[in-house]
């Protein structure tokens, strides 16, 4: 498989042309601005958290796709950190990938977990073995507390197309909250893609020999989401390298082209114990001590205070 760069500058084009609108674009946009107007009028600060992998299909009726490697762990437990802090949550997420709080049992096999009472089969009490889902219970306080306040909204993406046009109506339906709203955007989104009009319809043959496949550049999105999309808002966006000696350069690099206010570096392999905060004039190592990880601290409970607290001072400045 050889890959082409095209070097086009996609965004010249309108998204809706290179990109097929998800269907349910308007009403997600919609239910979004309800749950930004509820919870600004409370006074709450509202974090938009992207969080897994884009899927590229190749073909129209899609058999094979190149996907973006994310657990998704990344941006679940970050939801449950800056639920914690105070905030309301729109988390749009790969279908499938890691989600608040269930992330925590992903583990255990549930059927094994449950008990059914013979007595009371026939009106089916079942038990949970707490040894197996541990600390259960309080998990469950916090994950009713959060649903029944409506602080968490869940929106799903799979492919590249319904991640871009989501993220662009979830940037449009939080303008209304300026300064208040937070974009964090954990996800891993390919840089690469076929426009429909270079897509083969049915599944490629392999009969017809070795596969070479030229993909276009996909549109940098953070550009307008900055600049036309969401002008007032704190936005966050995540560096991720393999190679540890250029990770600085390209996270200062993305600061000064799209001139948002922080991004956050990591590398693949180190990304659960160490990731630096850069912003335009500062840089802060985080890192988790042996003494952390035999306590089960997790990285993203450090990220998510210093950014809220920056978000605040930048809350405080802008007004
Ligand atoms: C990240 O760098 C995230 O931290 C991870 C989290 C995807 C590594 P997991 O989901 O991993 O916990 O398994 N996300 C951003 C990745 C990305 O695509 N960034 C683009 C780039 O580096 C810019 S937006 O060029």
């Amino acid at each position: 498989m050889s890959f082409v760069n095209a070097g086009v500058d996609a965004m010249a084009s309108s998204l809706s042309e290179e990109f097929a609108v998800p269907a349910h674009v308007e009403e997600v946009r919609r239910v979004m601005a309800a749950f930004a107007e509820q919870h600004g009028a409370a006074g709450r600060m509202v974090v938009l958290i992207t969080s897994g992998g884009t899927k590229v299909p190749l073909e129209s009726r899609t058999v094979r796709f190149l996907d973006n490697f994310s657990s998704g762990r990344r941006g679940a437990s970050s939801a449950e950190y800056f639920l914690a802090q105070g905030y309301a949550v729109i988390f749009l997420h790969r279908q499938r990938s890691l989600y608040p709080y269930t992330r925590l049992y992903t583990g255990a096999n549930l059927l094994d977990c449950l008990t059914l009472h013979p007595a009371h089969e026939g009106s089916g009490l079942v038990t949970v073995d707490q040894t197996k889902l541990p600390n259960i219970t309080d998990v469950l306080k916090r994950y009713q507390a959060v649903k029944s306040a409506g602080l968490l909204l869940p929106v799903e993406f799979s492919t590249l197309s319904e991640y871009l046009h989501l993220l662009k109506a979830a940037a449009q339906a939080l303008s209304s909250l300026g300064s208040k709203a937070m974009f964090y955007l954990a996800a891993a989104v390919s840089d690469f893609y076929i426009p429909p009009s270079e897509m083969p319809e049915h599944k490629i043959q392999s009969s017809n020999g070795p596969l070479q496949i030229s993909m276009k550049m996909v549109p940098k999105i953070l550009k307008p989401l900055v600049k036309d999309w969401a002008p007032k808002a704190f936005v966050i966006s995540f560096k991720l390298e393999t190679d540890p000696s250029i990770l600085l350069e390209r996270a200062r690099c993305a600061l000064d082209i799209y001139k948002h206010q922080v991004v956050v570096a990591n590398v693949l392999d180190t990304r659960h114990g160490y990731v630096v905060i850069v912003t335009k004039d500062s840089q802060k190592e985080l890192v988790l001590t042996e003494e952390e990880v035999q306590r089960e601290v997790e990285i993203e409970e450090k990220i998510v205070k210093n950014l809220s607290h920056a978000h605040t001072q930048f809350i405080n400045q802008k007004g």
